[in-house]
């Protein structure tokens, strides 16, 4: 019954979190806030502009800035993000991810990207996949960011299928929980421990397409 995978980008299809730290941490040193790699666990899956209010909270600062100021800070983590991602290359697609892209699109799956990222588009580019998704789902366009299950309707919207017909795989708890909400069945990657709502959790990408096939003849 399964006719469409939709996939979480940051963490999934590539690791691009060890940047988005790199710009946070260097974002929160200019305004006197301490934030570790732990901290930074708990910025996956979220979007550019909660991320930044969740670091202002831990540093206290909540109430210190404007719009307009919080708008120049995440314009100076986006153009610092946007350096460290001119790195990028296709041999940073994670393990066993072209090898399940290749598998769908030769069974006719219809296949979507539902990232919180706005740098999608441009990720997916230089990662030389754009011939595997029938569509990137615009972050912007959806009401909610993850938990919400919006983005991820909204992926299954695009590609014409039911959110009953459609597989999600996440690596974040926040993304986990959108797609259970959505009504999909949900792959997580990752630990058990964060992840333990999910339908399936493999401890990595490596077992992805079979685990994906399994799913499907078990369906
Ligand atoms: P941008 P995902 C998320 O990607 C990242 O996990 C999260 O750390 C980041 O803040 C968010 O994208 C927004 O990214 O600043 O590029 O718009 O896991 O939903 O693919
Ligand atoms: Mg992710």
């Amino acid at each position: 019954k399964f006719k469409g995978v939709i996939f979480d980008l940051d963490g999934v299809v590539t690791d691009t979190a060890e940047y988005h730290f790199i710009a946070w941490k260097d974002l929160a040193d200019r305004i006197g806030i301490d934030i570790d790699i732990e901290f930074n666990e708990t910025l996956k899956g979220i979007s550019r502009g909660e991320s930044l209010e969740r670091i202002l909270v831990k540093g206290n600062k909540q109430n210190d800035y404007t719009q307009e100021e919080k708008d120049k800070l995440l314009k100076i983590k986006n153009d610092y993000y946007l350096t460290l991602l001119e790195k990028l290359t296709p041999k940073d697609v994670m393990d066993n991810i072209h090898d399940t892209l290749e598998y769908l699109k030769e069974n006719n799956f219809k296949v979507a990207l539902a990232s919180a990222s706005k740098n999608a588009p441009l990720i997916i580019n230089k990662l030389e996949l754009n011939e595997f998704f029938d569509i990137i789902v615009d972050p912007t366009s959806v009401k909610a960011g993850k938990p919400s299950p919006d983005i991820f309707i909204e992926g299954a919207r695009l590609i014409g299928l039911e959110v009953n017909e459609c597989l999600g795989v996440e690596d974040s708890e926040a993304g986990v929980t959108s797609i259970n909400d959505a009504n999909m069945y949900s792959i997580g990657i990752g630990s058990e421990l964060n992840l333990k709502h999910a339908n399936i959790v493999i401890p990595s990408t490596s077992a992805l397409k079979n685990t994906i096939i399994s799913v499907v003849e078990s369906s």
